[in-house]
């Protein structure tokens, strides 16, 4: 995809209500305030800035909220809005990058980007880089909170059915979606994560075979399918020491070259296609830190690297 596209759009999504704190609204102004945009400039691309969406105007939403969804509504408007905008947007070619905002944006985001590969004959695969597993429904939560639910909901699960409305609904098949760096999880999340045969690479997996072998595997699987990859990279993936400005920080996340070295993979694989970035909440960082962590990280998964060469010799698949 990236020999072709040097273009990468960014869609701000000013959203905090699938959270249990506030703030990450401001997410796509830190990210911004950070340097995003002059970075991937200075990487050698062409950067569509759409702004932050907008949805005060969406209204006739006619739908039974269910039980257990907290700001249906407006995360409903979300949703709506941001597929169908993503979808335009992925439409002209360009990467897009959205920049939450919490996690509940990932159902607008990756349902407009599996509808675009859908129609073009390709399989979206979704990496979600995150803490949690965010494969809760209404049935199953126990917060009620949507950031919990979006994979969930984009593999296809029930109990959010009405959320696009007029929209097309593109769910990934569960083997579409890996969950990486999985390190809570609540009971019956568990259990439909274990039904639906997601595939898990949690902590201990990263501590027993390096994030390398993890994430070759990954790609590897990709190829295999002739697939495109989407990130969600929710921010409290990290540690809590290089990411401290997330709401729902767990202890023993990635360290920062971890993090980086998934990044630099993906970079070389060629087959990222669009990126979301959640969960930053600036008004509980410190000093910008974790805003300015975030944009290094998406440097490096658009090929910010010390010494221009390629993937080291003894990699999976290298000299192909
Ligand atoms: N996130 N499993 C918890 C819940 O409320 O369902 C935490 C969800 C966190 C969501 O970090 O995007
Ligand atoms: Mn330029
Ligand atoms: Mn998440
Ligand atoms: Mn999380």
């Amino acid at each position: 995809i990236w020999d072709r596209t040097r273009r990468i759009a960014l869609l701000g999504a000013p959203i905090d209500m699938g959270a249990s704190q506030r703030g990450t609204l401001m997410g796509p102004a830190a990210l911004r305030t950070a340097g995003l945009a002059t970075l991937l400039d200075s990487l050698g691309f062409d950067v569509d800035e759409y702004g932050d969406l907008s949805v005060a105007e969406i209204a006739d939403l006619t739908d039974t909220p269910p039980d257990k969804a907290n700001h249906y509504r407006e995360i409903q408007r979300w949703t709506r809005a941001l597929s169908s905008r993503g979808y335009e947007i992925a439409r002209t070619g360009a990467i897009p990058i959205f920049l939450g905002g919490d996690h509940s944006l990932s159902m607008g985001s990756v349902n407009a980007m599996a509808r675009h590969w859908q129609e073009r004959g390709r399989k979206l695969f979704v990496l979600w880089l995150d803490a949690h597993a965010d494969y809760n429904t209404p049935e199953t939560t126990i917060t009620a909170n949507m950031h919990g639910m979006s994979a969930a909901f984009l593999c296809g699960e029930p109990g959010l059915d009405g959320l696009l409305g007029g929209e097309p609904r593109a769910s990934i098949d569960p083997g579409q979606l890996e969950l990486f760096g999985t390190r809570s999880i609540d009971k019956l999340e568990k259990d439909l994560v274990q039904a639906r045969r997601i595939r898990v690479a949690d902590m201990r997996q990263m501590d027993e075979f390096g994030v390398g072998v993890l994430i070759r595997r990954l790609i590897e699987r990709v190829k295999e399918n002739d697939g495109v990859l989407h990130v969600s990279f929710d921010v409290d993936f990290l540690d809590p020491c290089v990411a401290p400005g997330v709401g729902t920080t767990v202890p023993g996340g990635a360290t920062y070259r971890e993090a980086h070295l998934i990044m630099e993979l993906l970079h070389d694989s060629g087959l990222v296609g669009s990126v979301d970035i959640v969960e930053l909440n600036p008004f509980l960082d410190e000093r910008g830190r974790t805003a300015r962590t975030a944009v290094e990280l998406i440097g490096s998964l658009f090929g910010q690297q010390i010494v221009d060469r390629p993937t080291p010799s003894n990699a999976i698949g290298a000299g192909e």
